[in-house]
């Protein structure tokens, strides 16, 4: 009896995946491999239902014999493994990302005179139209709150980007480009709400100016027109007795982490460094503000994060080593390490101690200065959250000064319009 093997990534189901289980019936006995989960966290979004889950439910499909896990994206390991007659897939995959797959597969048939069957697609049926519907349904509160938890189980590090207001919101939920070298979709993975941006973007300075009330209706603005997880910045967390109430508010509205630093008194931007006066929380009473915090905490998943704000202010990495560890055992479920120096060493010296102490807690990193540093290199010096902290800002600010300057020197909109302004039709379509 032959065999034809086709490969399911999907979670939402649709008759489109019967047909072709029911076209490969027609070649041989069916073999499903299932993706599993860390396969497809890698190049979208994690699926609602597990491997375990979907292999259940692929195994009480009509006409499906076998199903298997198929560990990667692309098909080789279980192929060689399977050496199927037939794979049968979509005809969608001739174009765009899966291209290279597809070219891989014909390759690995090949060498036992496996054939490669495409089957028309139904276009009105569209996985990923239907995954978005999925994807809307699943920013309501109490999901998005667990989406950072679970996506820091799946994926090796979580890319985020700044997001200060609706606009910016919709730009980090939806911007996508194409990594040639390993032919996967790239996108952010989370949202950071910054005290410096969301000052920045009211006019304020970052000095815990802007108060909760005011920072949930940034909250509110993004999550109307996003779904991926937020990650808060709660700067000192404010007074101790307030922080339980704080976060169980912003467990209430599905923020899925806040990021508190050890400082106290008035609170400065941590670029300013030693500039100006930084002056630390002494450790074990900011381990009780963590500590309150967690013990305040409904859900499971919500996250405390304790920011380490040694290097910042002048002090070494043994010091925040030694701070780690106290709010670690106190609650935190995460390590932020922030440094002002250009080399980046400071911090990668600290996470060479912390990964000897602890090889699973998450340390997160806010590469503003030490930007030479890729993600890869990041994640590979131990980074498991990586924040893009104030970019759409500052990009945003030049571009908008150049145009008021344009205005004020010609008396007219012509010359901003035509340089530096896209065109207002995009402005009506974009959103
Ligand atoms: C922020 O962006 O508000 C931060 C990071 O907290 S930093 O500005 O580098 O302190
Ligand atoms: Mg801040």
């Amino acid at each position: 009896m032959k065999t034809a093997y086709v490969s399911m990534t999907t979670d939402v189901f649709h008759s489109g995946h019967i047909n072709i289980i029911n076209n490969a019936a027609k070649y041989g006995q069916v073999i499903v491999g299932v993706l599993s989960d860390e396969a497809i966290a890698t190049y979208k979004r994690p699926p609602l239902l597990n491997t375990e889950e979907r292999i259940k439910i692929v195994s009480n499909f009509k006409n499906v014999e076998r199903v298997v896990v198929q560990n990667s994206r692309e098909y080789t390991e279980t192929l060689l493994e399977l050496k199927p007659d037939y794979v049968v897939h979509g005809d969608n995959w001739r174009t765009g990302s899966l291209q290279i797959i597809r070219a891989q597969v014909i390759k690995t048939l090949k060498a036992w005179g496996g054939e490669l069957i495409e089957v028309p697609y139904s276009k009105h049926l569209s996985g990923d139209k239907l995954s978005r519907k999925v994807s809307s349904i699943l920013s309501t509160p109490a999901i998005r709150l667990a989406k950072l938890s679970n996506l820091l189980k799946w994926k090796p590090y979580i890319r985020a980007i700044d997001t200060s207001n609706g606009l910016t919101g919709i730009i980090a939920e939806n911007s996508r480009v194409m990594d040639e070298k390993t032919n996967t979709v790239k996108e952010f993975d989370a949202m950071w709400i910054s005290s410096l941006c969301d000052s920045a973007f009211k006019g304020k300075p970052d000095i815990e100016l802007v108060d909760l009330t005011s920072r949930i209706n940034t909250i509110n603005e993004i999550m109307e027109v996003t779904t991926k997880p937020i990650i808060l910045d709660g700067d000192t967390g404010g007074k101790l007795e307030h922080f339980g109430f704080h976060v169980k508010t912003l467990e209430r509205i599905g923020v899925s982490a806040v990021i508190i630093e050890d400082k106290t008194g008035l609170k400065q931007n941590s670029l300013f460094g030693t500039d100006v006066e930084q002056v630390l929380d002494n450790p074990a009473d900011f381990a009780v503000k963590i500590a309150e915090g967690k013990h305040a905490q409904a859900t499971r998943e919500f996250m405390i994060i304790a920011r380490l704000e040694s290097l910042i202010a002048g002090k070494s990495v043994d010091d925040a080593m030694m701070r780690a560890k106290i709010y670690i055992d106190a609650g935190a479920d995460a390590v932020m390490i922030h440094s002002k120096e250009k080399h980046g060493d400071d911090i990668f010296a600290f996470m060479k101690q912390f990964r000897e102490y602890s090889s699973t807690i998450p340390i997160v990193v806010v590469p503003t200065t030490y930007n030479q540093f890729t993600e890869d290199e990041l994640h590979a010096k131990g980074a498991n959250v990586i924040i893009h902290a104030n970019h759409l800002l500052r990009s945003a600010y030049p571009s908008m000064m150049k145009t008021v300057q344009s205005i004020l020197t010609t008396g007219s909109s012509k010359e901003a319009s035509d340089k530096y302004c896209m065109p207002l039709k995009e402005v009506l379509t974009f959103i």
